[in-house]
């Protein structure tokens, strides 16, 4: 093989994912501004992407302290919304808490904001709960969106949402 069609091939496997990402990245391109650097996310609540590190517990206390609560998720369309809120075209995705923990006493993962638990967008293999430690859950695990159990203790980015 020619070494020209060995390198295009590598990067054809290798980056599919990313220009996938970024030619997918025309649904981001309507954002719906709230007020005051909050987006719209669905019809009675905005959201802000926090792009500070922080535990699933501190990223809580943040959101608190903007009277606001850990994102929750419902709908393919809600997710899309939070995706393009962290969303960079041919960049790999930076992993973000969303507002969700695992109840031991329901055995179930649960909405903190109290919302009801249905949709989910788990990447493959997902959840698995590494260890009996993975009680929280990030978005954007590998590819854009898709959804990883993990220890509430890693540090993340998050995305906070309040009714607006
Ligand atoms: C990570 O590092 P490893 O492979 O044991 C991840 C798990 C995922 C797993 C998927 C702390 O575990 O949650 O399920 O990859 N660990 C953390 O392969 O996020
Ligand atoms: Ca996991």
């Amino acid at each position: 093989m020619h070494p020209a069609v060995g390198v295009a091939v590598l990067l054809l496997v290798c980056c599919l994912d990313t220009v996938r990402a970024g030619y997918e990245s025309g649904i981001c391109d309507r954002p719906q501004p709230c007020e005051n650097g909050w987006s719209r996310i669905d019809t009675d609540r905005c959201a802000k992407y926090i792009k500070d590190l922080q535990t699933f517990s501190g990223a809580e206390d943040h959101c608190h302290s903007l009277g606001s609560e850990l994102v929750s998720i419902h709908t393919a369309k809600e997710m899309f919304n939070v995706l393009c809120l962290t969303f960079i075209p041919f960049t790999p995705p930076d992993t973000i808490w969303i507002g969700a923990k695992f109840s031991r006493k329901q055995g179930l993962f649960t909405w903190i904001d109290g919302s009801e638990f249905s949709y989910t967008f788990w990447h493959e293999g997902e959840p698995n709960n590494v260890n009996g430690m993975e009680e929280c859950i990030e978005m954007n695990f590998g590819r854009w969106g898709k959804w990883n159990d993990t220890k509430c203790s890693k540090n993340n980015y998050f995305v906070c949402a309040k009714k607006m």
